[in-house]
């Protein structure tokens, strides 16, 4: 039991008080959990677009004043009455996708989108029982994703942290919590390529690079990386890219240049930004019969215009979230896998800093500067 068990917990936050305002340095109270729930001390907690995506409100998953951040690796404080799974002490990840393990899509080995993630408007920014768990100077803040990691202790559904191996480093793991698995699956689990094909991955940030990581591990033969930012290039090739384009320095568009250096198109593309200009060009690149996966999230009511015959022509358009991946499933192998080394993840990480930094992490993300950046609480845990 810890000495903190039951009671309101003062502590560290990162509050968006308001969309498009920087993220205010604030300390909160967050309550104890209820019967099915977890309180977790976050040590890690990845920068991801959707966080950035949350403060500037594009995507409808975020209500204010609200403490964003769902991709983090902490220590389990204490756990709901109900909860048998889980223990004060161990390590988890949260994760932004539930694994309920008892609705259909749970129950389905094929499928991962737990029906609990299917948030009704009226109810985003609140756990599970319509209520919230953390306030400043009075005042609700909104869960986002149900997980709000920019916090130094959060309330979670027990179906969103999964068990992890103790000895792995969880500034490293963190960043399985969303970018790198979401990437990662797309090759293995959504489009489960072939060994010997060629694939293209459309934007080479984290959730790109787990991407041609994943068409690595599948055996591809070929890999393109396509970035209109020029300093991607050496790091993608230490993921796998065989040949990295730079659609600015081509008069066609960037299918067409794939079309011919492939001589008919690629076996898959995955589109890892969002874009639905970028989405056309990935569908538009692949062979006859081949497949593309929508992997990146695009702001909320974009749509995206498309040939038909490209699909009368045995194309197929797929996608999904979280890589296809099933947390509860899937993760704890995930880390083993990198403990194995036969995954990286120091790679992704281009700098580590305290969560005071959190706006300046935002802006480097923001201009291509750089790939992932880790938040920390206490200086002591990684130093
Ligand atoms: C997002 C995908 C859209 C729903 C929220 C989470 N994934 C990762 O950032
Ligand atoms: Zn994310």
């Amino acid at each position: 039991m810890s000495s903190t068990e039951g009671k309101v917990i003062k502590c560290k936050a990162a509050v968006a008080w308001a969309k498009d305002q920087p993220l205010s340095i604030e300390e909160i109270e967050v309550d104890p959990p209820k019967s099915r729930e977890v309180r977790v001390k976050i040590r890690a907690t990845g920068v991801c677009h959707t966080d950035v995506s949350g403060k500037r409100a594009i995507l409808p998953f975020v209500r204010f004043p609200a403490v964003l951040g769902h991709e983090a690796a902490g220590v389990v404080e204490s756990v709901g009455s109900a909860v048998t799974s889980f223990h004060v002490g161990d390590h988890v990840l949260t994760i932004f996708l539930p694994h309920c393990q008892q609705c259909p899509a749970c129950k389905s080995p094929d499928q991962n989108l737990c029906e609990k993630f299917m948030v009704p408007s009226e109810s985003v920014g609140l756990l599970f029982d319509g209520t919230t768990r953390m306030r400043c100077n009075g005042k609700t803040l909104y869960h986002f994703l149900g997980t709000s990691t920019y916090s130094e202790y959060t309330v979670v559904d027990e179906s969103q942290v999964v068990k992890v191996n103790k000895a792995a480093p969880l500034d490293k793991i963190s960043i399985l919590s969303c970018g790198v698995a979401t990437g990662y699956g797309s090759p293995i689990k959504i489009c489960k390529v072939k060994p010997g094909s060629t694939c293209a991955v459309f934007g080479l940030g984290t959730v790109g690079l787990g991407a041609v990581m994943g068409c690595r591990v599948q055996g591809a033969k070929r890999i393109f990386g396509i970035d209109i930012n020029k300093d991607k290039e050496e790091i993608a090739r230490t993921f796998g890219v065989t040949d990295f384009l730079n659609p600015n320095d081509h008069q066609k568009p960037i299918h067409e240049v794939l079309i011919e250096a492939t001589g008919g198109g690629c076996d898959f593309t995955f589109e890892c930004i969002g874009i639905p200009e970028v989405l056309q060009s990935a569908i538009n690149a692949c062979k006859t019969g081949g497949q593309s996966a929508i992997v990146g999230v695009p702001a909320e009511g974009k749509t995206v215009t498309f040939d038909p015959y490209k699909l009368l022509y045995g194309r197929v358009w797929t996608g999904g979230f979280y890589g296809g991946f099933k947390p509860k499933n899937d993760v704890p192998g995930l880390v083993d896998d990198y403990m194995q080394k036969k995954i990286m993840l120091d790679e992704f990480i281009s700098t580590t800093m305290p969560i005071d930094d959190v706006n300046k992490s935002f802006d480097l993300l923001l201009q291509g500067k750089i790939v992932k950046a880790v938040l920390y609480f206490n200086s002591g845990d990684f130093k």
